[in-house]
């Protein structure tokens, strides 16, 4: 093609033409770039999401890797129900330093959780800095099928891969005087635009009694469905805690820490008569805005009849008798 300017009609354009047309070109052109970033933007915020993006944009080059999967643990093999399809578990998280709203997916692109420590400190006699590289390593890694039951009454069946949070606490070797265990998320707006709100308690945090915390359902969670954890379910280590409403189960921990004090946790400083410290799943006690009763699973929406200590009676309840 030829260059414009060497065009025969241009010499025959006036010039008052010629402004006026390019003009009206670049109105044009700004208005179709408008257009096209309103497309854009709709589509970054409205788009479906097919199996394979959400799946692929929350991983993370997360070491570990031959470690993975797991061996099955065999008393944690299976649950009361089927596991919950993986794509419909990573489509509808919360993780509230990213988005208010379950499609955190769409957010997670700027989430760096390499390289990434994580630290035992507190009234502990060994306190100790693992970097995540060491932490997928320190201890033998297993899988766990666990309930999972959000606060909000929503449910589903994961495998998780990880090591009891027991272990970790007590190669720390607890002091006499610790009495609880505080998890701290990490603090990140740049990377988390939902931390650019300072009026809200961040970092995440959340506790446990010592006694809790040493249960054997505790879990520390490197991986999820056989590969290491995606970024919206909490990358690169999260705690799970089955037997309590979702909240508890920190996400992206970043610091484990030995108190002598209940620790104050970011959704009971929010809004204390509707998220208890305690916090264990039991259908009897509405929250102040839904009945408990009931739970809906992810992927199926099947509805179920929601379990005292979700289930986990057998393991737990000895730690609430009174
Ligand atoms: N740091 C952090 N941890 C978090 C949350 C969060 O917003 N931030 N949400 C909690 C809630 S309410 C639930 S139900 C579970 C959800 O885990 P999932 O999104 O991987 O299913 O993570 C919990 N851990
Ligand atoms: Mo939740």
């Amino acid at each position: 093609m030829s260059h414009p300017s060497s065009l025969p009609e241009r010499e025959l354009t006036p010039e008052k033409a010629v402004l006026s047309r390019r003009r009206w070109l670049k109105g044009t052109a700004i208005g179709a770039l408008a257009v096209g970033a309103g497309l854009a933007g709709w589509w970054h915020w409205f788009r479906p999401g097919s199996d394979r993006e959400v799946l692929g944009g929350g991983q993370a080059d997360l070491p570990g890797k031959g470690l993975y999967p797991a061996a099955r643990n065999s008393r944690f093999a299976e649950v009361d129900r089927s596991l919950t399809n993986e794509a419909e578990a990573a489509r509808y998280t919360n993780f509230y330093e990213f988005s208010w709203s379950k499609d955190v997916w769409r957010s997670i692109g700027p989430f760096q959780p390499l390289p990434w420590k994580v630290e035992v400190a507190g009234l502990v006699a060994k306190p100790r800095t693992y970097d995540i590289d060491d932490l997928v390593r320190a201890f033998p890694l297993e899988e766990r099928v666990y309930r999972h039951r959000c606060v909000e009454a929503w449910a589903m069946a994961v495998p998780w891969t990880g090591f009891p949070l027991a272990d970790l606490l007590k190669s720390a070797e607890p002091l006499p005087a610790a009495k609880y265990v505080r998890f701290v998320s990490f603090d990140n707006p740049r990377q988390a635009s939902g931390q650019n709100n300072r009026s809200q308690p961040w970092p995440y945090t959340e506790g446990l009694t010592l006694a809790e915390a040493t249960n054997e359902l505790a879990f520390i969670a490197t991986g999820m469905y056989g590969h290491p954890l995606l970024k919206q379910h909490g990358a690169p280590v999260r705690l799970v805690v089955p037997w309590k409403y979702g909240f508890k189960s920190a996400k992206s921990i970043v610091r484990v820490e030995l108190t002598d004090k209940q620790p104050a946790t970011f959704w009971n400083t929010i809004s204390p008569h509707e998220y208890d410290f305690e916090a264990n799943v039991n259908p009897d006690v509405p929250h102040p805005r839904w009945s408990q009763e009931h739970e809906r699973m992810l992927g199926t929406d099947a509805i179920r009849p929601s379990l005292l200590y979700n289930g986990y009676g057998e393991w737990v309840s000895h730690l609430y008798r009174t």
